[in-house]
């Protein structure tokens, strides 16, 4: 039997076998090649894996080495985990080891609990869209460190990036990428976090304004740069073929993206008929220099960059290196040490690194390539420990495969020696995030396999399945990686970041200083009609009342409603909720915020708190009443 799915990127290499693996039919490989050395070591793995989960003696370690991953009550994490929530357009954030989902932060999304979409504020960021798609969550750093200030995030459906204030843990800006639709990849500029970059997936006119509607060799995609305190496009580059995934160099100078379609199909075929696709590598001083002097075309108030193959630019001492890898890679990562990016070939067996200092050397990028492991069926992405090895997702075969990679520079092309083990994850793995592998110096200890389905892992609830989050130690190269649990996700996280409690320091209440609205003290408040068809009211909410008993106004009106909740005791929050008017404001301790409305519908409406607040929460609520037009 067989039956079809997607993956994300729209490529068909989604069809299952009796054991729910996704097949690839368009290589037409014989898949028993591949599994002589999977099966063996997949074997052992997932032994591993189950005496891992059941012997949790008393010392703290498991008796196959693996620390107490089970965080007793009351104690904390060692990790925050930002994992992206795909197309339900949040940010969730686990606690690792114990991979309790702690909190989830709304980005693109509508989301009632923590009030946004429903605020003048957070509505005003969304702009009207009501979904978005993350993919990559990045937190920004210093010295090439998480330095605890924000985290970005794409929405590849809407070609948006947003920044998420991690003293707040809070959603804080949102820009909309001019000239770039399918923000896919998207990563720091390393070391300081001085730009963020937006990677464009899908080939559109340019711009995209109704010409060249039916011209798909003059569509194009885009790289854009961003600045991470303002969150304004600074520039772009425009390129040739379809931009995938992206990551920077530790050093400020390169950034990478993967892509496929290196012919500009627009149907499946057409898409993966090239052999051959290109990781680019964007030599950011380079165009910089370009955009300083004025070598740009501006498009919809963007400096755009040409940077395709043809362009005068990449004549001698090119911006933008196109490097011929096998067929339509897809994750691409730099090593810690920053010698390499490594770029996985999705439809290949094989893993490409690109020596990245060899860049300027070389005549052809191609040479840059010092190494191409086989590892497996559909490898897709790639995380560091640290100590010399990466691990890396194997889509088909249902694997992470651990390597080494010198090894890979010293092996033959298309060799399996630096393969040091597999293990069995549950099922078709995309992202794989190993704690702080982002940064110049990974913990190695943990590492998340981001599975795709779940299959038979949890209780049934019916045709949608969660995904399946795995974790797994990695901290003991003697005993191998070690399975350790399942955790159902929501769909569907893609990637994700791992970051040392140690690094984060959160707010527990608000500072009023930070908000843009001023504050409302108990005996400011006020109602004061300040047009013919405008109310603006100000009060505060406490345990257990709002600042005013009751607040009338006439049908027509335009209401604005400030609130302050002036509980200075963390974790007491309040809402405006307001019935049959589609708003709940949520309100932390010393956070203000302004929803206007129309009273298009006169009647009594009980504002109310929806937080359990106290005792009294039931009582904290008074009435709006809204006199009808006579
Ligand atoms: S992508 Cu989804 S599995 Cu958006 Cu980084 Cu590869
Ligand atoms: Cu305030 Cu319930």
């Amino acid at each position: 039997m067989t039956d079809h799915t997607t993956h994300d990127d729209g490529t068909d290499v989604s069809e299952t076998d009796d054991d729910n693996r996704l097949l690839l039919p368009q290589l037409g490989l014989d898949r028993r090649d591949f599994m002589k050395a999977g099966a063996a070591a997949g074997a052992m793995g997932s032994l591993a894996g189950c005496t891992g989960v059941l012997n949790n003696d008393d010392d703290g370690e498991t008796a196959t080495g693996v620390p107490d991953h089970d965080v007793p009550p009351g104690e904390h994490d060692e990790y925050y985990a930002f994992l992206s929530g795909g197309h339900a357009g949040d940010v969730r954030v686990h606690g690792l080891p114990s991979m309790r989902e702690i909190m989830r932060i709304p980005v693109f999304n509508v989301e009632s609990a923590r009030g946004h979409g429903h605020d003048d504020e957070s509505r005003e960021m969304l702009d009207g869209y009501r979904w978005g798609d993350t993919h990559h969550p990045r937190l920004s750093q210093t010295d090439n460190d998480y330095d605890g200030r924000f985290a970005y995030v794409n929405d590849k459906a809407n070609g948006r990036m947003a920044r998420i204030d991690l003293k707040y843990f809070e959603t804080d800006a949102i820009v909309d990428i001019p000239n770039q639709q399918g923000t896919h990849g998207a990563c720091a500029q390393l070391p300081d976090t001085d730009l963020i970059f937006g990677v464009g997936e899908f080939r559109v006119p340019m711009p995209n304004d109704g010409r060249d509607l039916t011209d798909p060799e003059s569509y194009t995609s885009t790289l854009a740069a961003i600045d991470p305190e303002t969150m304004n496009v600074e520039w772009q580059v425009q390129i040739d073929g379809n931009m995938d995934n992206g990551d920077g160099s530790k050093d400020g100078r390169w950034f990478f993206a993967t892509g496929y379609n290196s012919e500009g199909g627009i149907n499946e075929q057409e898409m993966t008929r090239p052999d051959r696709d290109w990781v680019k590598a964007f030599d950011i001083p380079a165009i910089e220099e370009l955009v300083e002097a004025g070598e740009y075309e501006t498009i919809n108030d963007v400096a755009v960059v040409d940077g395709t193959r043809d362009s005068p630019h990449n004549d001698g001492d090119p911006i933008v290196h196109y490097i011929a890898t096998p067929k339509s890679p897809h994750g691409v990562s730099v090593t810690p040490d920053n010698e390499y990016a490594i770029a996985s070939g999705k439809l290949d067996p094989t893993t490409a690194l690109i020596e990245i200092d060899a860049l300027d050397d070389v005549d052809d990028p191609t040479d840059a390539i010092v190494g191409r492991p086989r590892l497996g069926m559909g490898p897709l992405h790639t995380a560091y420990d640290g100590r010399g090895h990466a691990y890396t997702t194997l889509f088909i075969d249902s694997q992470v495969v651990k390597w080494d990679i010198e090894a890979a520079v010293e092996a033959e092309p298309e060799s399996e020696e630096p393969i040091i083990e597999k293990i069995d994850v549950h099922y078709n793995p995309g992202h794989l995030i190993a704690a702080e592998s982002y940064t110049a110096d990974p913990q190695g200890d943990w590492l998340i396999s981001l599975n795709k389905l779940s299959k038979d892992r949890f209780l049934p609830v019916g045709p949608v399945h969660p995904e399946n989050d795995q974790l797994i130690y990695i901290g003991d190269d003697e005993e191998g990686m070690q399975l350790v649990k399942d955790s159902p996700a929501y769909a569907e996280p893609h990637d994700a970041s791992i970051c040392h409690r140690s690094k984060l320091d959160p707010a527990d209440v608000y500072d009023p200083d930070d908000l843009e609205l001023d504050h409302v003290s108990a005996g400011d408040e006020s109602i004061e009609r300040v047009a013919d068809d405008r109310v603006e009211v100000e009060m505060y909410s406490m345990r257990n009342e709002f600042g005013f008993e009751d607040i009338t106004v006439q049908e027509g009106d335009t209401v604005e409603m400030t609130v302050t909740n002036i509980e200075t005791t963390s974790d007491i929050l309040h809402s405006l909720a307001i019935p049959e008017y589609d708003i709940n404001v949520k309100l932390a301790p010393q956070e203000t915020r302004k929803v206007t409305f129309e009273a298009d519908k006169p009647g009594v409406y009980w504002f109310y708190c929806a937080f359990f607040c106290s005792a009294l929460h039931l009582e904290m609520r008074s009435r709006l009443i809204v006199e009808p037009e006579d």
